[in-house]
């Protein structure tokens, strides 16, 4: 209105309807290539709980369909919960924090071979125009973006088994200093040095939570790892408050929540962690392990094969029951802001 007095030109009174309002409202930059879906963009004007999910499970991690399916019920899980989802990936060079079911199904399905974009990618692919997944790094990245607060996941990528010759450690872990995000998993990745990414942890300064009963950090497939970490919450309100009292002592790291796979998936589980460690052994003599980006979607997809399809129903129940605490820490989160 540009008619209108300049004492009435008071910023971001703009309809919220305007694409990327609120992202404008939050001071980013106007013009980035960003698109909050609308009904992530009303939860956050409103100040509803959102949570956000990866999509590099969708492109690198399952086999279609499940790829398709996984994060439409996970969507549906996180709903339950009272909060709002949002899936992040790439269409077309532009990052969607909330992806239509049009282009979820065109993620999944690797129409356009999409790419698994982690921080150092996001530049390169979107100035190509490309699809992508994102993985929890760049997933973190975007959530940050957007002021959402908790992100599920199954697991976050770590340091993998050898990698004091590979140096395979994943960006993830240093994702995690930098974004005020609590990141809710099962623990690290099943092809991971467990013992050693929780100390890298450690190093960065990154809060390491057991959800639920014990202070053991879970071991993906396993409830245990034989590893410790020196705190655990019980409740969703008390992970929120943490969230939250690391948000009054403007601390800009984030925090990982580690929650156990339901307990009666823990048989089943055992018996896929075995596979896991020798798809891992497997990957050390052909070389693969030493491929960097490509290790992990070929020891995933060696595990399901190996597995019969075991793997895929452990992930699929870990998972979902993180996107339920996920949606649970974040409608408490608001709860603790109201
Ligand atoms: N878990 C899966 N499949 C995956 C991943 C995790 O079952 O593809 C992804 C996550 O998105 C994680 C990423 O962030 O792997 C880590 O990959 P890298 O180790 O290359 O950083
Ligand atoms: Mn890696």
């Amino acid at each position: 209105h540009r008619g209108v007095g300049l004492r009435n030109c008071k910023p971001f009174v703009r309809s919220l309807s305007t694409p990327s309002s609120f992202l404008n409202k939050l001071g980013r930059l106007a013009g980035a290539p960003v698109d909050l879906h609308p009904e992530v963009e009303d939860a956050l004007a409103h100040s509803n709980p959102v949570v956000a999910l990866e999509t590099a499970i969708v492109t690198h991690g399952l086999p279609f369909p499940a790829s398709l399916q996984v994060p439409l019920g996970l969507e549906e899980v996180v709903r339950s919960a009272g909060a709002i989802p949002a899936t992040i990936g790439m269409i077309s060079g532009r990052i969607k924090v909330g992806l239509e079911k049009t282009e979820l199904e065109r993620l999944a399905q690797g129409e356009r071979k999409p790419a698994k974009i982690s921080r150092r990618d996001i530049a390169a692919a979107s100035a190509l125009k490309a699809d992508g997944g994102t993985t929890c790094s760049a997933t973190l990245i975007f959530a940050a973006y957007a002021g959402i607060k908790v992100f599920a996941t199954g697991g976050l990528g770590g340091v993998h088994r050898g990698a004091e010759n590979s140096l395979d450690i994943s960006a993830d872990l240093h994702e995690l200093t930098r974004c005020p995000v609590g990141l809710v998993s099962s623990g690290v990745k099943s092809i991971l040095d467990i013992k050693r990414t929780l100390e890298y942890l450690e190093t960065l300064g990154v809060p390491v939570i057991s959800y639920g009963e014990s202070r053991e950090f879970p071991a993906f497939f396993s409830r245990h790892s034989g590893h410790s970490v020196p705190w655990n919450v019980e409740d969703p309100m008390t992970a929120a408050k943490l969230l939250y009292t690391q948000e009054q002592l403007k601390m800009r790291n984030g925090a990982l929540f580690a929650v156990p796979i339901p307990e009666e998936y823990e048989p089943i589980g055992k018996e896929v962690q075995n596979y896991v460690n020798q798809a891992v052994e497997e990957s050390e003599r052909n070389g693969i392990s030493k491929s960097g980006n490509d290790a992990t979607p070929w020891l995933l997809s060696r595990v399901a094969e190996l597995s019969a399809g075991k793997s895929l129903k452990c992930n699929i129940a870990l998972i979902r029951n993180t996107a339920l605490v996920g949606g649970q820490i974040a409608v408490n989160y608001q709860k603790l802001l109201a």
